[in-house]
């Protein structure tokens, strides 16, 4: 009798073992499962970063379950209600704004479920809640963009005004994209922002603004400066419609430098476009898996960028990725 509890005992005690090496771990055989929550489909910015990023997914073997926020804060944080309900190994997303994640992530860290960030950062005073974050620096991105209109009016006594497209309100790249400007043109006080208002990131949007700023500011400005492309494409269809030479009457600062970028700079109506690569799939899939193997990750990982002007881009624009 005694050897059968002795063998009951050994099994339990192996089977206890078992599962308390999986518990929180990750069996080094199992799939890993990545929750990830997109902002949405706003650009072609976004389009290119959820390209890379449903790409990266099986090219590294990780099973992806993928949501669209349709822009909107509360469907990314029902997303990852869902994905801490599934029990998935990591999470990630692209935060479509920088305040109103401490709760649902405190709920992450309580399930033992690490958090991505990719793109977008977001102010939280507790730097625990996520792992890294991986993307560009958007302050250093507006600070180039200042430095070309600085470099480009150097000879010009002003005044310079400046209409501002901006992206979506609160979140990062637009506050960063802003802050980055006026570090470098608050040193010249012949540059002025006469107008600012967001456009959503949207080519709908930034049309929509452009037209009522053309109207306003008639024979005003000198620069549009718009957070993205696609409301800088928006800006440019609403100056055509309003009699104006966009990339010569006005000169047009953009960012992103996506397809559509390229070719208004190739037709001569974007004077200049800022590098911000939506590349991220693979440095977010290897990210991944080091969190699920122990490794300690950088608290931050920047993707590195460049600026891009007119006179280069039909040489550059058969190289490009996205
Ligand atoms: C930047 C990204 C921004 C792009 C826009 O990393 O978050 O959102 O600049 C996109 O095109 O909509």
């Amino acid at each position: 009798m005694a050897d059968v509890k002795r063998g009951a005992l050994r099994a339990f005690v192996a089977a206890a073992v078992v599962a308390c090496a999986s518990f929180g771990a990750h069996a080094a055989d199992k799939q890993i499962t990545l929750g990830f929550s997109q902002v949405g489909a706003e650009s072609a910015w976004r389009t290119a970063n959820t390209e890379s990023v449903k790409s990266a997914a099986p090219a590294a073997g990780i099973n992806l379950k993928f949501a669209d926020a349709q822009q909107k804060q509360e469907n990314q944080i029902k997303a990852i209600r869902s994905y801490i309900a599934q029990k998935v190994d990591v999470i990630a997303f692209s935060p479509v704004v920088e305040s109103g994640w401490e709760p649902v992530l405190q709920e992450a860290k309580a399930a033992k479920i690490p958090v991505i960030l990719t793109d977008r950062n977001i102010d939280v005073k507790d730097t625990s809640l996520y792992v890294t974050m991986i993307g560009s620096d958007f302050l250093e991105e507006g600070r180039r963009g200042g430095r070309w209109l600085e470099e480009h009016y150097k000879d010009n006594p002003g005044p310079i005004n400046i209409v501002e497209l901006q992206g979506t309100v609160g979140s990062a790249p637009a506050n960063d994209r802003h802050a980055g400007l006026v570090e470098i043109i608050q040193k010249d006080p012949k540059f002025k922002i006469i107008a600012s208002q967001s456009g959503d990131f949207t080519l709908a949007g930034g049309k929509q603004v452009m037209e009522a700023f053309a109207k306003t500011y008639a024979g005003k400005y000198n620069v549009v400066y718009a957070h993205n492309d696609d409301m800088a494409l928006g800006a440019i269809q609403a100056m055509e419609e309003a009699g104006v030479h966009p990339g010569k009457d006005v000169q047009v600062v953009s960012f992103d430098a996506t397809h559509g970028g390229f070719q208004a700079m190739v037709d001569g109506k974007i004077n200049v476009d800022v590098e911000c690569s939506p590349l991220l799939g693979p440095q977010l899939m290897q990210a991944v898996k080091d969190v699920v193997a122990g490794k300690e990750l950088p608290r931050r990982i920047k993707t590195e960028e460049t600026v891009f002007v007119q006179a280069d881009a039909a040489k550059i624009m058969p190289t490009r990725k996205y």
